[in-house]
């Protein structure tokens, strides 16, 4: 099947994010897909820099993944980890001896002056990726929790405490005065559409949208702009999404999910069986798909975005 030539941002965060960049992957031209990715849950770990958002896209779409776990790379061993254990070393996180060569190679090229950037575009071409992989900032940004123990960061919650301490208040420490690279700007600037990724909000979207200059250009664009449900039947796929609605109070379902990126965007994408959240997501002046939102495999990824991709050529039709 001829793939669509559609120049196409997508923001991104965690397994589904990476699920749906691997889906537009397969049904754009090559070079039409630019990926924004979260940085707010990279952290230093023995002194080198992991970024599990990038880090879990780039072995997405390079097929490394390891796709039961949804991150981190098939098969890999854990002797490092083991090594650090013995001479006493925290090995809550489970990093694996060929994701530590990816940690080691950044650490190496930023200590001689490389950017973020310019580390993540190189990984991605060298693992064969034609997608092009910006971080949505090159500064320090950190996702930080409130929980009735006071603000944790967000591995310390995420995995070290497998996400069970309720979270009252999401922070994004440094996302004021963060700037965008400029080749971030460029692609929303140049994008015939924008995706929010079936990601969760909170933990992965909010944290690049909060980037002010990254907000302001995409509100500014002439791009589509389409949200995806993280929920199916009001339920998370896959994470603490349905735990953090409840323990933040927040409004739950698709509609509480399109409401996240009010006055962001201009239509929402939802599972086919989520029928009673139309109406309430049209009354919020939602142009809405229902579809089969479920990334099952790369297939059904392949799926969604031909559909989102059919979903924003007719509504310039009928706009
Ligand atoms: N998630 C876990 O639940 N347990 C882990 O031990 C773990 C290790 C890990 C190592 C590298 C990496 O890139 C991601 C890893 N993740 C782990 C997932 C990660 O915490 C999350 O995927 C993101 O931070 C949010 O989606």
């Amino acid at each position: 099947v001829d793939k669509i030539n559609k120049k196409t941002v997508l923001l991104a965060g965690g397994v589904g994010g990476a699920r749906m960049a691997q889906g537009l992957l397969r049904v754009l031209k090559p070079d039409n897909l630019t990926i924004i990715v979260n940085v707010g849950d990279d952290e230093q770990f023995y002194g080198l820099l992991v970024c599990p958002d990038i880090d879990t896209i780039l072995y997405t779409l390079s097929g490394r993944v390891d796709r039961g776990q949804g991150w981190g790379i098939e098969d890999d061993t854990v002797n490092a980890l083991a090594m650090l254990e013995i001479l006493g070393a925290p090995v809550w996180m489970k990093l694996g001896d060929s994701d530590f060569g990816l940690h080691i190679w950044r650490h190496w090229q930023m200590a001689q002056g490389a950017t973020l950037s310019q580390v993540t575009q190189a990984c991605a071409e060298r693992l064969g990726i034609r997608a092009k992989i910006i971080p949505a900032t090159e500064e320090r940004l950190r996702t930080r929790l409130r929980t009735d123990a006071g603000w944790v960061d967000f591995q310390d919650w995420f995995v070290k405490a497998r996400a069970e301490p309720a979270v009252r208040e999401v922070f994004y420490d440094g996302a004021d005065g963060a700037q965008a690279p400029k080749a971030a700007l460029k692609a929303v600037e140049e994008a015939e559409l924008i995706v929010l990724a079936p990601s969760n909000p909170y933990l992965s979207v909010l944290p690049i949208l909060a980037i002010t200059g990254l907000r302001q250009a995409i509100l500014t664009s002439r791009a589509l702009k389409i949200g995806v449900s993280p929920l199916i039947g009001g339920k998370a796929v896959k994470g603490p999404l349905d735990k953090m609605l409840h323990d933040m109070g927040k409004v739950g379902g698709a509609v509480g999910m399109a409401r996240c990126y009010h006055g962001m965007i201009d239509g929402f994408v939802v599972d086919k069986g989520d029928i009673e959240d139309i109406a309430a997501l049209e009354q919020d002046g939602m142009k809405v798909l229902a579809t089969n939102i479920l990334i099952k495999e790369a297939a059904a990824g392949a799926r969604l975005a031909r559909d989102i991709c059919a979903f924003a050529d007719a509504w310039r039709g009928s706009a």
